[in-house]
């Protein structure tokens, strides 16, 4: 299977132990990293995601104030309609004008973004990068879900398993831009060409991250190519449209369906055999990390070079690695026999 007993075990019960701790409003304490109250800082941190209304954010967010509360800082959140990098400008300005210590952002586009990023740093703002990166040069650190390969792995693991290892497949995936999608499609392409020589990806399509749309292009898809035997959604709102699609079309059970979701969205799917498997992360955890990166920014505690470490609460020590990268740990594969254990 995909992962080693050990490893999935692991996994599983380090997501079920953050899960319940967010479950039940525990806090972890005292970061005990000497930092906090007294050296300050200012801790007004604000998290401006790829775009609002998206479940997958709403988990990152909530994981980001439960940090930020827990060390007295000031929690906001502001975003756009749309996963477009205007949208984000405009955000971006506004917080560098209010002069906020650090923003936390998924960007929706590597370059479009850096000018205001880089003016908001010149101002002093912190800027860290979760779950979508921007260049290197336009951020101080980048909180990664998961090493690219990994993601990537995943998902083309499942397909496989899920078609037989041959047949057509397509990928929905969010906006054209994003940083993060693009980067595990190019290394999706090289795995499969390189493991899978059976399997044919057709077309890339974009639902940007928009419910309504990716439940078109999925339609699409199934028309254009009628021998399609398999779609990967590298986006939780693409998985759960698509999946809302095929529920109800001749395709159910027919044409499989992985990619990257949230249990929530996806439970139903799950138990009526829509969709047999599919992988994420802990997007709570993620937004935590990224908020205990924050603070140790803007309080001194790192600067976002390699081998920096700091302190993020319940989750542990974390040390910063190459192009100032902090990783959060491994996808995770949920499936009809552990999916009723999640809660996000
Ligand atoms: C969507 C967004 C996000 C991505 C997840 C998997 O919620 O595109 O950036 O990481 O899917």
């Amino acid at each position: 299977m995909l992962f080693q007993k050990k490893t999935r075990a692991a996994a599983l019960a380090a997501l079920a132990v953050s899960v319940a701790l967010v479950a039940t409003g525990c806090a972890a304490g005292d970061s005990g990293s000497g930092g906090g109250e007294g050296d300050g800082g200012n801790l007004s941190i604000t998290f401006l995601p790829k775009n609002l209304g998206n479940p997958y954010f709403d988990t990152s967010n909530a994981g980001g104030e439960e940090a930020i509360e827990e060390f007295d800082g000031t929690f906001a959140e502001v975003g756009p309609a749309e996963a477009t990098p205007d949208g984000q400008v405009s955000y971006i300005n506004t917080l560098t004008q209010q002069g906020v210590g650090a923003i936390a952002i998924s960007a929706n586009d590597p370059k479009a973004i850096c000018d205001a990023l880089n003016e908001a740093r010149d101002a002093g703002v912190k800027v860290v990068t979760f779950d979508s990166d921007t260049n290197t040069d336009c951020r101080d650190v980048f909180v990664n879900q998961a090493d690219a390969e990994g993601i990537a792995k995943v998902q083309v693991d499942l397909i496989a398993e899920q078609i037989g290892d041959a047949g057509e497949i397509a990928i929905l995936s969010a906006s054209a831009n994003a940083t993060n999608q693009n980067a595990w499609i190019e290394l999706m392409k090289e795995q499969l060409a390189a493991d899978h020589p059976g399997i044919e990806l057709v077309e890339v399509v974009y639902g940007d991250d928009d419910d309504q749309t990716s439940f078109d292009k999925t339609a699409a898809l199934l028309q254009t190519h009628p021998n399609l035997k398999g779609i990967v959604s590298p986006t939780t709102v693409g998985i759960a449209a698509a999946a809302r699609y095929l529920q109800t079309s001749e395709y159910q059970g027919k044409v499989a369906l992985t990619g990257l979701g949230t249990p929530n969205q996806m439970r139903e799917y799950v138990e009526d055999g829509t969709v047999t498997a599919f992988a994420l992360w802990n997007p709570a955890d993620l937004g935590y990390l990224a908020a205990y990166a924050s603070k140790a920014l803007i309080e001194g505690d790192i600067t976002g070079a390699e081998g920096d470490t700091f302190d993020a609460g319940k989750l542990g020590e974390y040390t910063v690695g190459a192009d100032g990268v902090v990783l959060l740990g491994d996808p995770f594969v949920f499936d009809a026999e552990n999916i009723g254990e999640f809660d996000f």
